[in-house]
């Protein structure tokens, strides 16, 4: 399957025509999670200093990432806010490393003035775990011509997990990002990727009612992003409490949501998910760009 996600700015790897930069791709890519933060729940404080950071990017790009989403802000279940300032201290230096190196840049970031600063710094896409709420973000994203993934959560992060609840999780969560993206691209935004948001306001059940139905999701027009990478549904269902043993079964919901039509999977063993998408790809299955 032929995928496609328009921007309003140069893209590495993306085609020019009259409407924007389109950066097309085969099957499902991958998009390296680099969480610059020192309490993201898996990967908080590995990639702290600098040369840490390009090291672990390096090494994503090696693999074949086609995306590296670069986060300053931790959005576990429980999480305080952090300060624009501080977010911005931690993803710029990054993201201006990076801004040469041909990949495309994503940034994680729920506010408005740090996914201004990071796209004039060089990153490309903006990762909204609010999916645009906020209407200054759609308005930075205009500004920029820059598209969005925007991400279903029921709550916000510090209190998201307590008493997650839906009448029907598949179509109020799919009705949801449809609108969201409607009124976005309607507005001026160029593209949007649409995200299930697993674990954000969401019980096991709800999880997994959301992955049975990515095919309902991936048969709409937008392209379809799924980031369960080291979650706890994976705990849940298999009992493995510790995130940096979660990636096997990160791997099963991933080729799972490949299989289902995902555009793009959220991964922090990243090298792990190129490998196994292509040789899914070989079997004769949905694979990687
Ligand atoms: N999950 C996390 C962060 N960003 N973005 C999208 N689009 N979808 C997700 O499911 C998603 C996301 C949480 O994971 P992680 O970045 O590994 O941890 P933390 O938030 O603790 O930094």
């Amino acid at each position: 399957m032929t995928h496609t996600l328009t921007f309003r700015r140069p893209v590495p790897g993306a085609e020019r025509s009259a409407s924007g930069w389109h950066l097309t791709w085969q099957g499902t890519a991958v998009m390296g999670i680099l969480n610059v933060t020192p309490d993201s729940f898996s990967d908080g404080g590995r990639h702290a200093p600098l040369p840490a950071a390009l090291a672990a990017a390096r090494s994503m790009l090696e693999a074949g990432v086609l995306f590296l989403d670069v986060g300053g802000e931790s959005t576990r279940p429980g999480a305080e806010p952090v300060p624009a300032a501080a977010e911005l201290d931690r993803v710029l230096p990054l993201i201006r490393a990076l801004a040469d190196s041909g990949v495309v840049i994503s940034v994680d970031t729920m506010k408005p003035e740090v996914a201004h600063e990071a796209l004039k710094a060089g990153a490309h896409l903006i990762n909204d775990v609010t999916g645009l709420r906020d209407p200054e973000m759609i308005r930075v994203c205009i500004q920029a011509g820059a598209p969005a993934c925007l991400m279903h959560m029921q709550g916000e992060p510090r209190t998201m997990q307590l008493h997650p609840h839906y009448d029907d999780v598949v179509s109020e969560v799919h009705g949801w990002l449809r609108a969201q993206a409607q009124a976005a691209l309607a507005a001026g935004v160029p593209d949007a990727l649409l995200d299930p948001g697993i674990g954000f306001g969401k019980t096991l059940e709800h999880n997994l009612a959301l992955l049975r139905a990515l095919p309902d999701l991936t048969a709409g027009p937008h392209p379809v992003l799924v980031a369960a990478s080291r979650k706890r549904l994976i705990d849940f269902i298999a009992r493995v409490p510790d995130p940096a043993d979660r990636d096997p079964g990160t791997l099963a919901v991933h080729l799972h949501a490949a299989r289902h039509g995902a555009a793009v999977v959220r991964a922090h063993a990243a090298g792990a998910h190129v490998q196994a998408l292509r040789v899914q790809s070989a079997l004769g299955q949905a694979g990687v760009h």
